[in-house]
Parts: structure tokens; C-alpha cells; sequence
């Protein structure tokens, strides 16, 4: 697919276009990764669940951004979009959003303990600066949400977690502690609302930016992707949890035989139809709407 615009990103799934000097358009592919790699097996509609499924969080978080003095990036999705040029096929799995001014932090929130985080805690007690009770165990709930902020990493290097001094380095006291109490106040309503859905929100990472100075959401948001997405029902500590989308890709690479540094191999029929399976059921169960 040719697309009328300058390409001004690319992650391992989505790309980023300029549209005009004030607008980008977001592009979710179909394109999975596992284990830090793209594999070379698409998963047919994933790019349009996780589009929407962000666009429907935008709408939902909202009011949270409201009561900040805050704003979200989204302007347009879907066939909205065919009046700015954007070709049909990809309409449905992008965001027209405002060009931000992008803040060089990842804003990370944790309620559960899971992976970088638990690795951390068992060598300090702590995710840097963030001191955590005793006798914690890989899946735990935290009592309380907290702000784990990290680095953006360039492309193929891992995000690193920073102090909350760090941010304020980087953007100053009253801006850390903004986006401190919105990344917390997002995450709480989030995981309030997946809770209710059945799903166990354990972590996300929100990107935000400033546009005429007023804090701005940016990026995608809640989806499986930016976030730790577990099943309520098997939800057990004191082991790595199940994901909720990408398990039966985890299970069948680890069954294959794959080293996980040569090229990975192509996924079968069922692997592909059970996993674009889960990002429906993730959307539905969420949404409480229906994908088709
Ligand atoms: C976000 C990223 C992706 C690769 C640029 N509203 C905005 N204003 C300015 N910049 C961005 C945004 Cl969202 C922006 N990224 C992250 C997204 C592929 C990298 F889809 N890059």
C-alpha cells in the first residue's frame, strides 16, 4: 500500500506519517511481534482492533484528562479519514492526531508486579526510586498503582527505568508532577474499567506531549500492545502470567524449535486465527461492543 504522506517513524507494528506541518497519521499494521521480534506471520485485523480499541479509550479517558487541564491527540479515524486523502484499506486501522511536541519520557504505571519491574525488586525492593512492601512475587497486586517512568529507548534497544528525579530533569518539577498524577489517575480508571471486563490491566505505558502548552495523550493507548493485559480467571501470583492476546504465539514459538535469534518461523492457521480471536475478545469484552 502506498500511502500519500511522508513517513516520519516506523515502530516494529505501526508507522507514523506527516499529513501536514499540524496533523500525523498513526498506521497500525497486522504485524505481530513476540520475544522483541516482528514475526513474519500478519494477524488478519489486528491493525483495526487496536485502532479502535484506542479510539474507544480516548473517548473513555476523557473526562480523566478533563479534570487534569489535560487533552488527548485523537482528531479523526476511520472514513472520516478518506476526506484527507488517506487511501480506504488503511483508513480503519488509522488516528489523524495533532503533532505534539513529545516529552522524552515513557509514562509507565504498574498495579500488578510483572517482568523488568519484578527483576528489580527482587535484587532492590524497589523500581528505582519506588520503594515496595516485602514478599512481593511476580504477578502480585501492588497496593497501590505506581509511576515507574522510563527512557525512550532508540529502536532496538529496551526502554530503561528512570527516578522520578530524572524527569524532572528532563522536564521540570510541575510537569513530572502532572504527568505523575495523570499517568496514575489514567491507569486507575483504566484498570477499573478492564476490571470489570475481566481483564487484569497489570501495566501500561502512556506517551504524552504538549501542544500551546497544555498537556496532550498521545500514541495508542491501553491497547495489548502498549500494556500488560492478563485474564482475570487465571490471574495467580507467584508465577508469570498468561498474556491475554499473545500466549498462544509465546506457547506455540516455544514448541517450535525457534531459537529466538534466527529468523522466526511462520505461524500456523490456528496460532494466527486463535490470536486475532483474543484481540477481538479483548476489543468486545472491553468495549462492550460487538467487532463486526
Ligand atoms: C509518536 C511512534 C508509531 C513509531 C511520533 N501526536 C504526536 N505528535 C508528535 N509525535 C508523535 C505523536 Cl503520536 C509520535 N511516536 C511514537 C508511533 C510508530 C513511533 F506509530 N512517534
Amino acid at each position: 500500500m502506498t500511502v500519500p504522506f511522508e513517513l516520519v517513524a516506523r515502530g516494529k507494528v505501526r508507522e507514523v506519517y506527516a499529513v501536514d506541518a499540524d496533523r500525523l497519521l498513526l498506521v497500525a499494521s497486522d504485524r505481530i511481534s513476540a520475544y522483541d521480534v516482528v514475526l513474519p506471520t500478519p494477524v488478519p485485523d489486528k491493525g483495526r482492533v487496536l485502532t479502535a480499541l484506542s479510539v474507544w479509550w480516548f473517548e473513555q479517558l476523557a473526562p480523566v484528562l478533563a479534570a487534569h487541564g489535560a487533552e488527548h491527540h485523537l482528531l479523526a479515524t476511520g472514513d472520516a479519514l478518506l476526506a484527507e486523502g488517506v487511501p480506504a484499506e488503511l483508513a480503519g486501522r488509522s488516528m489523524l492526531v495533532r503533532r505534539l511536541e513529545m516529552l522524552p519520557v515513557e509514562c509507565v504505571a504498574r498495579g500488578y508486579l510483572s517482568g523488568s519491574g519484578t527483576v528489580e525488586y527482587q535484587h532492590t525492593g524497589a523500581i528505582v526510586d519506588v520503594e515496595l512492601p516485602a514478599g512481593l512475587v511476580e504477578g502480585s497486586k501492588l497496593p497501590e498503582p505506581v509511576f515507574t517512568p522510563s527512557t525512550k529507548a532508540e529502536v532496538g534497544e529496551h526502554d530503561e527505568a528512570i527516578g522520578f528525579a530524572q524527569v524532572v530533569d528532563a522536564v521540570g518539577t510541575e510537569r513530572a508532577e502532572a504527568l505523575r498524577a495523570l499517568t496514575l489517575a489514567l491507569y486507575r480508571r483504566g484498570a477499573g474499567i478492564a476490571e470489570e471486563a475481566g481483564i487484569v490491566l497489570a501495566d501500561t505505558k502512556f506517551e504524552f506531549g504538549t501542544a500551546h502548552g497544555t498537556l496532550v495523550l498521545g500514541d495508542e493507548v491501553l491497547t495489548p500492545d502498549s500494556s500488560r493485559f492478563w485474564p482475570a480467571i487465571t490471574w495467580s501470583p507467584g508465577a508469570p502470567q498468561p498474556s491475554f492476546d499473545k500466549q498462544y504465539v509465546r506457547d506455540w514459538l516455544t514448541t517450535s524449535g525457534w531459537d529466538r535469534v534466527s529468523t522466526p518461523p511462520e505461524l500456523p492457521e490456528a496460532v494466527v486465527a486463535a490470536t486475532r480471536e483474543r484481540y477481538v475478545t479483548a476489543y468486545e469484552k472491553l468495549t462492550g461492543r460487538s467487532w463486526s
